[in-house]
C-alpha cells in the first residue's frame, strides 16, 4: 500500500509515474511537525534504516546526518554529508518496515540517529513537497512497490555490460589505439574506450579536438570493427565564446539560467567563462539533448553526462569582488586570523553555496531561484539528453551515465558513483552504495575501479577488478597525474587477463539477472537481511550482497589479506575459480567461516537449490564464447535457472518473453 501526503505546491520532479490520490488524515508512522519543518520518527531496538542511494557510509545508514543536496563532492570520506546525488528514498526496518519517499526538489536532511541515537528527523527547507509512505510486505516487496511508483529503470546496450578502460586523459586517437590494442594483444577483453574532457576543442561540448582525434566518424568506425565503442564525455557548462554555435543558438533562444537582471549567468567550469542550460525549461533541455546529433552522426552510441550538480569553479561575479579585495590587502602584516580569511577567499571560490542562489530558471512562467531546484540539475538535463537520443536513435539503445542524480532518472540513465579514490576503503564504500542505488531504480551503475584519484597498486587494482567483475558498469578510470592503472602497467598480467574474463564468464548471468531485475522493479543487489529476515546476523552484516537470486559476494576489500570472514546466513557452495583456470567447490554451513583468497582469486557462493550459467568467455560481449554455457548447480534433482537474452540492442526487443528456462 502507498499512501499518497501532499503539502503545499510542490516543483515539479515527475519522478513518480502513478497519480495516487491524496490522503486526508495524519501522516502513517511520522510524527508531523510543520512549523519547524519537520517530520520525527522513534528508531526502535537494532533495526537498520536502508536507502538514499549513493551516499557515504554504509548499507545501515542509521548514525549520521545526510543531506539531499547535489554537490561535486570529490571527497567521499565518512565526514561528509552530501555527494552527487539526491535520493529521497528511505526503508526503516522493524517488526513491520516501511518506506518514505519525498518527492521534493528542495535541500533536505536525514537525521537518522545522528541527533538522537534512537530518533529519525527529517527536515525540509520548505513545505512543498509530496509524501509517500510504503507498507505492507517485507523490505523486497517494500522496494518493489516504490519502483513500480517511480517506473521503470533505463536498460542500455548489452555490449556497455562489458569492460570499459577509461582516463583522464586519453589525448590523442592513436594513444586509444594503443590501449585497445594493448588489450587484444594481451587477450584481456574490453569493448569501450571512455573520452575524458581532452578529446574535445577547447572543452567545448559537441565539439572535437581534429588534430588529436582526427575524424571521429572514421575513428569510431574503425574502432567499431574492433568491437570497440567509444564513450565521449559532455559537461553541463557550455563555453560562452561568440561564433560557437552551441553558445550562440542557446543564448538566442533564451535557453540558458538568468541573474535577477535577466543577464545570462556566467561561471567558469572547464572551458573558462560558461552557461548553465535552464534545465526547467522542457525545450531548452531538448535543445540541448539533440546536440548529441553530432555525436551520434559519427557513429556514437554511448555518453557520459559529467559535472552537472551542476559544479562550478567561480563565477564572474565573485571573482571580481575577490580579486579587488585581494588587491587591497597588498602590503598588509597578516596574522593568522587574516591569512585564514585571505584563504578562504580565494578557496571560498569553488563551488560557492552562496553562487547557487544568485540565479534563475523558468518554470510555468516564474523565475524560481536555483537553489530551489539544484537537485533536479543533473537528472533534467540528462534526462533531455536522453529523451532525444530517443529520437534520434529510434528503437535503438544507447549507454548513458549521469554523476549527478535524482529520483526519476534512473528511467532515463544510469549513474557512475563519482570521484572515489585509491583507497581500500573506497572499494567496501562503493560496493556499500549499490543497494540503496537499486532502490531508488539506478541498476546500471558501477564505480571507477582503482580509484579516480591518488595512486592505485597492483593489488589495489587486482581486488578492485575482483570486485569490479560484478558491477553492471565495469570501468577502470583513473585521472590525471596519478599513477596510471591500465592492467599492462602492473606486473602480473595473466592475473589480470583471467579476474577480467571471470566478468565475461559471469556475462550471461549478470545480464539476465540486470535484465529481470529491470523488468520486475526489482533489486539486482541487496543487503543480506532483505533475503534472509529475522536473522541478526544477516542485519549486520556491511560487507557482503546478495547478487541476483543465486549468488552471494563477498570481496577483499584489506590490504595484504589472503582470505576474510564471511557470514553464511543458510548452507552455500563456496565456488573458488584460479588463474590456472580451475574451479574448486565447498559446501560451507551457515554460519560464520573465514575463507582464503588468494590475489588473484575469484570467491563467490551459490545458494542452496540454485544454479546458474558460465560462460566460456570472450573478448567482447558479441564473442561466441559467451553463449557456451555450463551450468553450475548446488542440490540434487533438477534444478532451473531463467535465463535472459535478447539481440542486445533494440527497445522493441526487450520482453520477458526472452527469458528462457536453463535445466541442471
Ligand atoms: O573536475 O573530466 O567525475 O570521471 O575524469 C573533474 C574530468 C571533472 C569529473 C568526473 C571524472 C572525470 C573528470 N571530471
Amino acid at each position: 500500500m502507498i499512501f499518497r501526503y501532499s503539502f503545499g505546491t510542490m516543483i515539479e520532479t515527475d519522478a513518480v509515474t502513478l497519480e495516487l490520490p491524496v490522503e486526508a488524515g495524519e501522516v502513517r508512522h511520522l510524527r508531523t511537525d510543520a512549523e519547524n519543518l519537520c517530520f520525527t520518527a522513534p528508531l526502535p531496538g537494532r533495526f537498520p534504516v536502508y536507502g538514499l542511494g549513493e551516499t557515504v557510509r554504509g548499507i545501515n545508514k542509521r548514525g549520521w546526518l545526510y543531506v539531499s543536496e547535489t554537490v561535486d563532492e570529490p571527497d567521499h570520506s565518512e565526514t561528509r554529508h552530501s555527494l552527487y546525488a539526491a535520493h529521497n528514498f528511505l526503508l526503516v526496518d522493524g517488526e513491520q518496515p516501511y518506506g518514505l519517499f519525498f518527492d521534493y526538489a528542495g535541500v533536505m536532511t536525514f537525521d537518522i540517529g545522528y541527533t538522537h541515537l534512537d530518533e529519525l528527523k527529517i527536515t525540509m527547507t520548505d513545505w512543498n513537497f509530496d509524501l509517500y509512505v510504503i507498507e505492507g510486505g517485507d523490505k523486497k516487496e517494500l522496494v518493489h512497490q516504490f519502483r513500480q511508483l517511480i517506473g521503470k529503470s533505463f536498460i542500455p546496450p548489452k555490449w556497455s555490460f562489458g569492460y570499459a578502460q577509461n582516463r583522464w586523459s586519453y589525448h590523442s586517437a592513436d594513444e586509444v589505439r594503443g590501449v585497445v590494442k594493448r588489450h587484444r594483444d594481451a587477450g584481456v577483453p574490453l569493448d569501450m574506450v571512455y573520452l575524458d574532457i581532452d578529446y574535445m576543442d577547447h572543452y567545448k561540448d559537441f565539439t572535437v579536438n581534429k588534430e588529436a582525434f582526427g575524424d571521429l566518424k572514421a575513428f569510431s568506425e574503425e574502432m567499431a570493427a574492433q568491437n570497440i565503442r567509444l564513450v565521449p564525455i559532455i559537461d553541463a557548462g557550455i563555453k560562452q565564446e561568440v561564433g560557437y554555435s552551441s553558445y550562440d543558438e542557446g543564448l538566442e533562444k533564451g535557453y540558458f539560467c538568468t541573474k535577477e537582471d535577466g543577464s545570462p549567468f556566467i561561471a567558469a567550469v572547464w572551458p573558462g567563462k560558461a552557461t548553465f542550460v535552464d534545465v526547467m525549461n522542457p525545450e531548452a533541455r531538448a535543445w540541448f539533448g539533440r546536440q548529441y546529433k553530432l555525436l551520434t552522426d559519427k557513429g556514437i552510441r554511448g555518453f557520459w553526462n559529467d559535472m552537472n550538480e551542476p559544479s562550478i569553479f567561480y563565477t564572474e561575479d565573485r571573482m571580481e569582488s575577490v580579486l579587488e579585495e585581494i588587491s587591497g590587502m597588498r602590503g598588509e602584516n597578516m596574522d593568522v586570523d587574516r591569512f585564514d580569511y585571505f584563504q578562504n577567499l580565494v578557496l571560498g571560490l569553488s563551488k560557492n553555496k552562496d553562487d547557487f542562489k544568485c540565479f534563475y530558471h523558468q518554470y510555468k512562467g516564474e523565475a524560481v531561484r536555483h537553489d530551489k531546484v539544484k537537485n533536479l540539475f543533473g537528472y533534467f538535463l540528462t534526462r533531455g539528453t536522453s529523451e532525444e537520443l530517443n529520437k534520434l536513435l529510434p528503437d535503438e539503445r544507447f549507454l548513458l551515465i549521469s554523476r549527478s542524480s535524482s529520483i526519476g532518472l534512473h528511467r532515463y540513465s544510469g549513474v557512475w558513483m563519482g570521484d572515489n579514490r585509491s583507497w581500500w576503503s573506497h572499494i567496501l564504500l562503493n560496493m556499500q552504495m549499490l543497494p540503496g542505488l537499486n532502490m531508488a531504480g539506478f541498476l546500471y551503475t558501477g564505480c571507477d575501479l582503482g580509484g579516480l584519484t591518488c595512486d592505485c597498486t597492483e593489488d589495489l587494482m587486482l581486488r578492485w577488478l575482483e570486485m569490479g567483475i560484478f558491477y553492471p558498469l565495469m570501468r577502470n578510470h583513473s585521472a590525471i597525474g596519478t599513477r596510471r592503472q591500465e592492467f599492462y602497467e602492473f606486473d602480473n598480467v595473466p592475473g589480470f587477463r583471467f579476474v577480467i574474463s571471470m566478468h565475461y564468464r559471469l556475462l550471461p548471468y549478470l545480464y539476465s539477472e540486470f535484465m529481470k531485475a529491470a523488468l520486475r522493479d526489482e533489486m539486482m543487489f541487496r543487503p543480506l537481511a532483505f533475503d534472509y529476515p529475522g536473522d541478526e546476523h544477516a542485519a549486520a552484516v556491511e560487507d557482503q550482497l546478495m547478487l541476483g537470486n543465486e549468488l552471494m559476494i563477498a570481496p577483499v576489500y584489506t590490504q595484504n589479506a589472503y582470505g576474510r570472514y564471511v557470514y553464511l546466513p543458510e548452507r552455500m557452495k563456496l565456488l573458488r575459480f584460479r588463474e590456472d583456470g580451475t574451479m574448486e567447490e565447498e559446501i560451507l554451513e551457515k554460519g560464520h567461516h573465514y575463507v582464503d583468497v588468494a590475489l588473484t582469486d575469484v570467491v563467490f557462493f551459490l545458494r542452496e537449490g540454485k544454479t546458474f550459467p558460465l560462460a566460456r568467455g570472450g573478448q567482447h560481449v558479441g564473442d561466441p564464447g559467451l553463449d557456451e554455457l555450463t551450468m553450475v548447480k548446488f542440490g540434487s534433482g533438477e534444478l532451473v535457472y531463467e535465463l535472459y537474452d535478447d539481440d542486445g540492442i533494440t527497445l522493441s526487443g526487450i520482453s520477458e518473453d526472452n527469458i528462457r528456462l536453463l535445466k541442471a
